[in-house]
């Protein structure tokens, strides 16, 4: 088998504790209910990292104490909502700087590139779309310092195994003096977050089941949706949202493209997203474990969240 889609679905619905990996959430249907998660006022990330990154431009721009020109590199752009006011500041200072939206939908970044240039004409944008390490291993031989930015908590998807391994990469693909500003989604009022990730609209409901949809489009599968649940759970202690999908029976599903069936138990979940709430010490902790020393902390009034600012030793 050559596909790894194919491969990853197969690999997780064959385990005792099925899983399936939430980085496939994101086809262009999935993006869109990305979008409507994002809107929800429940979904406060949004909104916290928003107010970050408009009020604290100054205080941002200064901790990163560069000489311009410099670049800014973004990880997985999406639609740029968050960047726009720390961009707008920059232009309106007349600060000389090249950034560079990184992302896997050639759509996305044609949109942004379009929207960005109607709205600051003034700024130097250069969009890649493609492997985020290829571009950073690239853009390392830059002789301008470089500011990352990997905002929105996507951190907070990775296992914690896999989130140290993602910062060492970023570390590796970085000169030293490089800065990392990172999202971390942080510990708060369990209700709060479960609300976010439970939402009573089932817009993150819609956004799992879709997943089921494009393994049926992909894989030739014919799962019925109706037949699916979902569930998120959010545990104070270790910080972890687990999302879920319910089989509501006992059912087998056909992967015809891969000739392959699987079988559900009534009741059986589908792991299918971790979702990473940190405390400061923690965020702490994990720089210097990943080789980088933390410059700042920017959180929004009300500290739900935090854009914190790494500097490569
Ligand atoms: C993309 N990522 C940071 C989101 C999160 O909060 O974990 C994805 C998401 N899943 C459910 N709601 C939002």
């Amino acid at each position: 088998m050559t596909n790894t889609f194919a491969q990853d679905i197969l690999e997780g619905l064959s385990a005792t504790e099925k899983h399936l990996p939430s980085k496939y959430f994101y086809d262009d249907n999935g993006s869109r209910i990305f979008q409507d998660i994002m809107n929800m006022p429940e979904y406060y990330l949004t909104n916290s990292e928003f107010e970050i990154l408009s009020m604290q431009c100054q205080q941002i721009v200064q901790a990163l104490e560069f000489s311009e020109p410099f670049n800014i590199l973004e990880l997985g752009a999406g639609d740029g909502f968050k960047t726009f006011k720390l961009l707008e500041y920059l232009v309106a200072q007349n600060i000389d700087f090249n950034y560079v939206p990184i992302d896997i939908s050639q759509e996305a970044m044609d949109i942004l590139e379009k929207r960005l240039k109607e709205r600051l004409p003034g700024l130097n944008i250069k969009p890649q779309v493609g492997d985020y390490f290829k571009i950073l291993k690239e853009n390392k031989q830059s002789e301008f310092p470089s500011l990352l930015l990997f905002l929105g908590s996507n951190i907070g998807n990775y296992l914690e195994p896999k989130a140290e391994e993602l910062l060492e990469l970023f570390n590796k693909n970085m000169k030293k003096g490089d800065k990392l500003l990172i999202g971390f989604d942080l510990k708060k009022n369990p209700i709060t977050i479960q609300q976010a990730y439970f939402d009573p609209h089932g817009i993150t409901k819609r956004f799992n089941l879709n997943l089921l949809l494009r393994i049926n489009r992909e894989l030739e599968a014919d799962f019925k949706i109706d037949d699916f649940d979902f569930f998120a759970h959010y545990n104070p202690i270790t910080g972890d949202v687990k999302s879920y999908i319910i089989s509501l029976r006992a059912q087998t599903v056909q992967l015809k493209a891969i000739n392959k069936s699987i079988t559900f138990d009534y009741n059986e979940l589908i792991w299918t997203e971790l979702s990473k709430k940190y405390a400061l010490n923690e965020i702490e902790a994990l720089a210097h474990k990943t080789a980088f020393k933390v410059n700042a902390n920017f959180l929004d009034c009300k500290h739900y969240f935090t854009d914190s600012l790494w500097e490569k030793g």
